[in-house]
């Protein structure tokens, strides 16, 4: 089984989980792009869905293929989100945000009564941090923020670059106006403590550590499916 299998695997699964008439959050990355192809042949076939997409990528998708949409404003409490991941930890913990929209997905999520995470095996780890965390931060203060980032990780023993994340064009810009961060810390042995310090810095908008948000997790390998929760 390739990559590609392995997370159409996983979005199967998934989908097995959503009802008709429930009110869904759509996550964004590749995983959740099978989601929505398969989500999409299930609205073909009579199913009802409503649906809010956790950025202006999975917005288009879903469009593009007939999932009906309706805004976190319209639809403030949700039945269940299925999002993917960067890593997972077995506590359930999560580092997400390599697709920019780490903000929206956690208010999204938060919105949910259950978020299932969809991911392939590659993704689980027993500590989080080998992948680089995302910090969604405002521009307005940049350095400061920063530099506060960097005392604050220095006193979790957290050392690593943390740099703007680039585009073509220039510094990345999320769906909301914001730039990220990545940190590189390698190891993140209290994703806990860290998840509360990065709460507590102003410039900081969001980050990419979900931490008791995901319900359960579908892990796709060579094998099949299994579940983690
Ligand atoms: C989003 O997409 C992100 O939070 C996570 O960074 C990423 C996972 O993408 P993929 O499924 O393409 O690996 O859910």
């Amino acid at each position: 089984m390739d990559a590609r299998e392995m997370k159409i695997k996983a979005a199967e699964a998934a989908l097995s989980h959503v009802e008709d008439g429930m009110r869904l959050g759509i996550g964004t990355g590749s995983t959740a792009d099978e989601f929505v192809r398969l989500l999409a042949e299930k609205v073909a076939g009579g199913f009802r869905i409503q649906g809010v997409p956790t950025s202006e990528r999975t917005a288009r998708l879903c469009l593009e293929l007939g999932v009906p949409l309706k805004s976190l404003d319209e639809l403030p409490e949700l039945d269940l989100t299925i999002d993917g991941a960067d890593e997972i930890d077995p506590q359930l913990r999560l580092i997400k945000g390599a697709g920019g929209a780490l903000l929206r997905e956690k208010i999204v999520a938060c919105a949910s009564a259950r978020m299932i995470v969809i991911a392939d095996e590659t993704k689980v780890v027993d500590i989080l941090g080998a992948f680089k965390l995302p910090i969604e931060v405002n521009a307005f203060g940049l350095v400061a923020t920063r530099h506060a980032i960097e005392k604050l990780a220095a006193r979790l023993g957290l050392s690593g670059d943390i740099v703007v994340r680039e585009a073509s064009d220039g510094p990345y810009m999320t769906d909301g106006g914001h730039l990220i961060l990545d940190a590189s810390f390698g190891r993140i042995p209290d994703a806990d403590a860290l998840s509360r310090e990065l709460n507590a810095v102003p410039g900081v908008v969001e980050h990419g550590l979900f931490i008791n948000i995901a319900s359960l997790a579908i892990i796709a390998g060579p094998s099949g499916a299994r579940v983690l929760e």
